[in-house]
Order: C-alpha cells, then sequence, then structure tokens
C-alpha cells in the first residue's frame, strides 16, 4: 500500500516525530538524569550549569522531520547542514531518535539509560559540542564560525549529480559577508553534472541580543530580494504548528519536483541554462514552542530564547515546575515506549539506513574518495643542468603539469580549481587548455574568456570566503582540488582555515571519521615582488597564522623553483587530513633544482646543496639558509658575492622547502642532533626567508644555535622595483652579504666588505628613483659555478 505523505495521519508522525526531537533537545539542556521524567524530578536530575542554546532549535527540528518526511517521498540523497551550527541538539536529537547515533556511539542507546547518558554529555566537560562538530553524524560543517553554510554545501554538491543538500541558513548567519556572498552560488551549479542546493533561511527574526535585519523586511521585499539574485523564494510562516505541517509539507514537494523538474529537463536536453533554483523562506518564532516569557518579557519571538531561557539549575529549583511543564508540553509519554524508546509508528517514518541524513555517505566519505591519478611530475621538470641558465614561471610550469591531472581525471569528475577571479592571474594559464571556468550565467564571447557551464575550475566570483569555502565543501564529500589565491588576501580567509584545521584535528579523535583529502591552498603573488600592486599586496602573515596550530595538521611549503613545486604537488595531491599551504613565485625566475634534488627538497624538507656550498666535508664557517623563492634567489647570489670577497670561507648553503621539519614541536621536525647537522651548533647562520622574522624566530629559540641573522619580511614595502622589495626589506643580496661578514667570528676585519655592501645599496637606491628599473648587474645577475 503506498503511503499518503500529505495525509493528516501521516503529518500528525511528523508532528510527533518533531516533538520528541524537541523534548530530546531540551532534555540535553537541563537534565541529567530523570530523563523521561519518570519519576519526581529532584535537584540531582538538574545540570549544575545547563549551557547551550535553545532558540534555533525547535525551528530547525521542525525542518529536519519535513525533510525526512521528503526523502522518505521522493527517496533523496539528502543530507543537512546546519548554519546555527550551536544549535548542536538539533543533529545530535534526530540521529538518536532515527537511530544512527546509537550506531556510533552504541553507548548511547535507544531507551531510557541512553538517552539519559545522551542529556548528560551534552555540552558537559568530556562530552559533546553544543555546536554541530566533527563528533555529530552527518555534519562536515562546524558552524560555530558563521557564514559558510552555503558555501560548503555548494562544494559539496558539485560532481554528485544525485546530492541535495539542505542547508539551513540562520537570519543572523545571512548578515555575514560570506554568507550575503553565497546567494550568488547559484552562478556556479551545472543542473547537469552536479547536485542541488536548497537553501531554507531560517527566518526565526533574532540573533544573541538583535533582531535580524531580514526578518523585519517584507516578504515583497525579500521576494525581490532573492529573485535579483536568481533564486525561487517559497515561504512558509506561521506559529500553529498544525497549520503550518501542511504548508510545509507542500512548499517541500513543490522545491523537490521542482529540483528534480530542473535536473530532468537539464540533463534530457543538456540544456545547462542556469536555472532559478528553489529555496524557502522559513518564517517562525525563535524558541518555538519554549516558555513563552520570563518575568514578564517575552521569550519565545524574542531575542531572549537564544540561550538557556529559564534559569532553572541544580542549586536553583524554585522555577522547576516551569521547566518540567515545558518539557512535558511535548507529551512524552505518548512518544516514548516504556524503555524509553521512541515509539514504533513514529520511529518508522525515519528514513532508513544510508538515507538518514546522519549517516548520509557523503559526510563521511571514506568509501566514496578515489586517488587522483598523478602524472609523472619529472615530465613537466625544467631542465636545470646549468642551474639558473633557465627562465620559467613557476606557476605556468605547475599549470601544464594539472592540466594533464584534469585530463586524467576526467572521467572520475574528483578534481577541482578554486580561485577569486585569479587563476590567469595566477599564472595557470595552462590549465585551459584541458578544462574551463564552470559560469552558469550568459557568456559573451568574445568578451568573456574561457566560460563554459561546464568547467574544473571555479573562479569566476571574486569571493575568498567563497573559493574556500567551495573547496572545504568538496574535500569534506571526499574529492580533491586547490584553492590558488594571492598570498596577501588569503588573511581574508585566515579564520576559515583557522575553523578547518579545528575541524580536522577533532575530526582525528572519532574513529568512525574516515580521513579526508587535505585541504590545499596555493599563495602566490607573494611579498617580494609585487611590481605594480605595492604595499597592499605584501603580507605573507599566513604562514605564521597557520604556524600556530597543531603541526599534525599543517604543512607550509616553499619552494623556490618550478621544479621544487611539481614535487610538492606530487606529495599533497593525494594527501589527507591536512592543510597544506604552498607559497609560490609566478613571475620568471631562474631555475635551479634537478627533479631529483626537487624531490630529495621535498621528502627531507630540506638539503644542503653542494653546488652552491664551498665546505665540502668539513665544518663550514658560515651557513646560508633560504626558504622561499626570491629568498633563495638572494641567497645564491649573495654567497657568490661573499665566494668572490673570500674565497677560502666554507660556506654551506640549505634550502629549505618544509618549513615545519624545523620546528622542534613538529612530531615531523629534525631532532636536535639532525638540526645541528644542517646548521650547526653555533657557526653564523643567515636565514633568507619569505615570511615575518619572528616565525623563525619562534623556531631557533627551541634549537642550539641561536647565532643567526633573520632576513625576513620587515613590513617595509613601496611601489617600486622587485629588487627593491627585498632591498627596504634588507633581504637582498647584499644585505645578506653584510650580515654575513658581520656574523663572522673577526667581523672587524670585514669593514671593507661592510661598507662596500652599503655603497651598492645606495647606489640602488639612487638608480631606481632615475631610472625606474634594477640595476644592470641585479637583472641581469647569474648564478655561476663556485670554483
Ligand atoms: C562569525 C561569527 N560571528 C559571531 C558569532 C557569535 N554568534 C553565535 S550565535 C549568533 C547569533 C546567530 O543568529 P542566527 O544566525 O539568526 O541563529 P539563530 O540562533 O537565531 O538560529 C552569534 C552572533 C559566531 N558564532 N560567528
Ligand atoms: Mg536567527
Amino acid at each position: 500500500m503506498s503511503t499518503d505523505y500529505s495525509s493528516q495521519a501521516y503529518l500528525d508522525k511528523v508532528d510527533a516525530f518533531w516533538r520528541a526531537a524537541n523534548y530530546v533537545s531540551v532534555g540535553q539542556l537541563y537534565l541529567k538524569d530523570n530523563p523521561l521524567l519518570r519519576r519526581p524530578i529532584e535537584a540531582s536530575d538538574v545540570k549544575v550549569k545547563p549551557i547551550g542554546h535553545w532558540g534555533t532549535i525547535s525551528g530547525q527540528n521542525f525542518i529536519y522531520a519535513h525533510l525526512n518526511r521528503v526523502i522518505n517521498k521522493y527517496d533523496l540523497n539528502m543530507f543537512y547542514v546546519e548554519g546555527p551550527g550551536h544549535g548542536g541538539q538539533v543533529m545530535v536529537s534526530n540521529s538518536y531518535l532515527d537511530g544512527s547515533y546509537s550506531e556510533i556511539y552504541p553507548e548511547i542507546s535507544q531507551d531510557e539509560e541512553g538517552m539519559k547518558k545522551l542529556f548528560k554529555r551534552f555540552s558537559f566537560p568530556g562530552g559533546v559540542a553544543s555546536h554541530a562538530a566533527p563528533e555529530t553524524p552527518g555534519s562536515i560543517h562546524e558552524g560555530g564560525e558563521l557564514g559558510y553554510s552555503i558555501s560548503h554545501s555548494v562544494g559539496a554538491v558539485l560532481d554528485n549529480p544525485d546530492l541535495i543538500v539542505a542547508a539551513v541558513v540562520g537570519d543572523g548567519e545571512a548578515e555575514t559577508g560570506p554568507l550575503a556572498a553565497s546567494w550568488q552560488s547559484n552562478k556556479f551549479i551545472n543542473p547537469i553534472n552536479d547536485g542541488a542546493v536548497l537553501p531554507i533561511l531560517d527566518l526565526n527574526g533574532f540573533k544573541i541580543s538583535n533582531p535580524t535585519i531580514l526578518s523585519r523586511e517584507t516578504n515583497e521585499d525579500l521576494q525581490k530580494y532573492f529573485e535579483g539574485m536568481g533564486w525561487k523564494p517559497y515561504f512558509v510562516e506561521g506559529e500553529d504548528p498544525e497549520k503550518l505541517h501542511p504548508v510545509m509539507a507542500k512548499v517541500l514537494d513543490e522545491a523537490i519536483e521542482e529540483i528534480k523538474a530542473i535536473q530532468k529537463n537539464a540533463r534530457e536536453n543538456n540544456d545547462a541554462t542556469m536555472p532559478h533554483w528553489p529555496m524557502i523562506i522559513f518564517r517562525t518564532p525563535k524558541g518555538w514552542t519554549g516558555p513563552k516569557e520570563w518575568d514578564n518579557a517575552p521569550i519565545e519571538g524574542s531575542f531572549r530564547a537564544h540561550q538557556v531561557p529559564i534559569p532553572v539549575d541544580q542549586n536553583h529549583m524554585e522555577h522547576i515546575d516551569a521547566l518540567v511543564e515545558w518539557l512535558k508540553s511535548y507529551r512524552p509519554e505518548e512518544l516514548f515506549d516504556e524503555n524509553g524508546r521512541l515509539v514504533e509508528e513514529i520511529a518508522e517514518i525515519a528514513p532508513k539506513g544510508d538515507k538518514r541524513m546522519a549517516a548520509n555517505p557523503h559526510t563521511n566519505p571514506g568509501s566514496l574518495i578515489r586517488d587522483l591519478i598523478k602524472p609523472d611530475f619529472r615530465d613537466y621538470a625544467v631542465d636545470t643542468t646549468t642551474p639558473g641558465q633557465e627562465v620559467a614561471q613557476d606557476m605556468t610550469v605547475l599549470g601544464k603539469y594539472v592540466e594533464e591531472v584534469i585530463r586524467l581525471n576526467d572521467k572520475n569528475k574528483n578534481f577541482r580549481i578554486f580561485g577569486p577571479d585569479e587563476t590567469m592571474s595566477n599564472r595557470l594559464a595552462p590549465i585551459f587548455e584541458a578544462t574551463k571556468r564552470q559560469w552558469l550565467p550568459n557568456i559573451k564571447e568574445p568578451n568573456d574568456e574561457f566560460l563554459s557551464h561546464d568547467g574544473r575550475i571555479i573562479d569566476s566570483q571574486l569571493s575568498e570566503h567563497q573559493a574556500e569555502g567551495f573547496l572545504e565543501g568538496y574535500v569534506l564529500t571526499g574529492r580533491h582540488g586547490f584553492f590558488a589565491s594571492y598570498e596577501a588576501f588569503l588573511r581574508v580567509v585566515d579564520s576559515m582555515l583557522t575553523q578547518h584545521f579545528k575541524w580536522l584535528r577533532k575530526a582525528k579523535e572519532q574513529p568512525w571519521r574516515s580521513y579526508v583529502p587535505s585541504l590545499n591552498v596555493i599563495a602566490t603573488s607573494t611579498v617580494f615582488q609585487q611590481d605594480h600592486n605595492g604595499y597592499t599586496h605584501q603580507d605573507p602573515g599566513v604562514l605564521g597564522h597557520l604556524a600556530d596550530k597543531k603541526p599534525e595538521f599543517i604543512r607550509e611549503y616553499l619552494p623556490a623553483d618550478a621544479n621544487s613545486l611539481l614535487a610538492v604537488f606530487d606529495k599533497i595531491l593525494n594527501d589527507r587530513e591536512k592543510i597544506n599551504l604552498v607559497v609560490s613565485s609566478k613571475h620568471p625566475r631562474q631555475q635551479f633544482y634537478s627533479a631529483a634534488e626537487a624531490k630529495e627538497l621535498v621528502d627531507k624538507g630540506l638539503k644542503i646543496i653542494d653546488w652552491a656550498s664551498t665546505d665540502k666535508n668539513a665544518e663550514p664557517d658560515i651557513v646560508f639558509a633560504a626558504a622561499g623563492t626570491e629568498p633563495n634567489l638572494e641567497a645564491l647570489a649573495a654567497i657568490s658575492i661573499l665566494h668572490k670577497k673570500l674565497p677560502e670561507l666554507k660556506i654551506r648553503f640549505i634550502n629549505v622547502v618544509d618549513i615545519m621539519k624545523l620546528k622542534k614541536s613538529d612530531p615531523r621536525g629534525l631532532s636536535d642532533a639532525e638540526f645541528d647537522m644542517y646548521f650547526t651548533k653555533d657557526k653564523p647562520v643567515v636565514f633568507a626567508f619569505h615570511g615575518y622574522e619572528s616565525m623563525l624566530r619562534d623556531i631557533f629559540f627551541d634549537r642550539h644555535n641561536h647565532n643567526v641573522a633573520f632576513h625576513g619580511y620587515r613590513e617595509n614595502g613601496d611601489i617600486t622595483t622587485p629588487f627593491d622589495m627585498r632591498v627596504v626589506n634588507q633581504m637582498d643580496r647584499f644585505d645578506l652579504v653584510k650580515s654575513a661578514v658581520l656574523s663572522l667570528p673577526d667581523a672587524e676585519k670585514y669593514g671593507q666588505i661592510a661598507a662596500e655592501m652599503d655603497a651598492t645599496v645606495a647606489k640602488h637606491h639612487q638608480f631606481i628613483r632615475d631610472e625606474g628599473v634594477d640595476l644592470p648587474e641585479v637583472e641581469n645577475w647569474k648564478w655561476e659555478a663556485l670554483d
């Protein structure tokens, strides 16, 4: 017999499921024992310190119950993204009721004892977070930091044509820059090859202590706003559950049928014209079904419902009756059987197996991950038989390699590139030989270039938040890719990187969570070459930002040339569970390292470069080290100057690609003995570094050798010549040479060399002001073999 999903009887069950979810959610806030109130409540049943959120819960539970209904009705492959993730109970309660929670956490059984444990551990020391978190089944979205629910959802549906992600957006969340930008995501979802996102704007009217902006707009204005951005809004509005169930059911049916019709038309007619996807504006009171008022001030329908709405705790039992009355208003006696399990007639309407949103395989994608097919990076290597002879653009060389990655994985559709309008500027142009930018609005050639309804690159929205968020959604659902950005503007998404790191760290503590492909981030257009952009475009601080995190989850690669960059990519493409930051130059540069050297540099993290060292099998007098493209170039140039001046001086040159290897606190870090073998215990070290010097100082503080001259970015810049960018930060060859001689034991002998370096810098200073270009001896400098 077929089920009538719109019958009163079915909607009554949806209502019962919703009430059960609300009951379990409130219980988690307040109780630690006597979960079903089957005996008179006592102070010891109540938490000493109830914490968590209430206001967002009941609306979201309502949505969740109705999503279950359409999953059943249309046999959907759907999961839930909880924008207002602070409603941690939503996903926990619903997965507890559908059984998926107990499958992962068997101690939280579907009976009174399990419910008691569930209540106790919510937002409790050693328990579970009050946010949707890695320990929450079915979540790929933290939701602690608001703003990314749609970006994450869109990343998840790309190349998953059967998947629908229900993205619940808080109306406060909707005020953030990233979320406001993310409504434009519909310009990038291809109805043939990708799945669909169903945004549900949870217009409950309030944030923590303010009304929300969108909730004070009329439906008419909201309609215009969302239609203007290309959505088709549906409204569900009211306070009376009995009236709202049939409305919600009808609207969700329409939305799902419309998604299916859009996809059917697109797929049957190969028509990828940008559809106007449905979205739902869900206007119900914050704290719906909870206490109406307290102390003569409204709670339901007010910001006051945001957190714990009534003041009851173990030591304040005066108002316990209000709590009991609230809990009993959900009629738990109708919902749970004598064992404390959801009664069968209600439980049966939960989707089954993988259809349960909390058990959707995309949210824990181990079984779906396919490794990338990688070309041999050596096939793309630049010839460096004579170091420094060849000039190439590292990012363009990488582009050729990535072009092949795209071709090789075309069928699997599991690799994408994201960026904020910079793929061309970042010199990845060869990729366009293999694919285009995915862009669903009109394409107007010849005014446009490389746009298509279907492409592996999404870079046509100038939003770092969107690019980073899409990539997160893509990798968290088991696919691979990278996000390339100007280095300075990666700072725009510092905190997104932080949140992703936190996710990875906490996810790893959950044995049931599979390892997801790493989040690969390229920082290019970097600090030491900013020809026309100047000071505003200089900030290598993302290096320090990520270096402060737990090193197990962070890699920072500073390849000095194209071959090193290729070797880095070869290493990271199938990597898991990390944020890989790759800092890369995009300008024409001399090429130094062979493919074999590059591989060793990446495998070991650093290498003594024998052809640039004169300490053959002896203790060096001085160590030069470099991490980064321009630091490598300047260090090599400094070595060649110094060698000519002091041919007897035993110089060692170390190139560092994997800077975190130097960190003692990194479990992969060099031991002290190894570190000393490279850097010696006390010989002078001149370290040319791409980032801020404090990060390096931090590294060396834990090591024996403190005899180090640090030359990194000193927060100086201007619109000036490429070389002057280094001079103003004393990261140029002349300042490195001066630093070197001044750090030698008998420095006073080398006053003349130091003075000569100062004079050259002065000459440079005047020359660039007169001529607008760098000194010929700098521009034309080439590495010469050390005799
Ligand atoms: C980026 C960010 N800023 C501020 C906060 C602090 N915060 C937590 S919840 C909240 C209000 C959220 O309101 P809304 O999105 O409407 O969610 P609701 O609880 O009403 O469902 C704020 C400001 C945050 N978590 N993230
Ligand atoms: Mg709100």
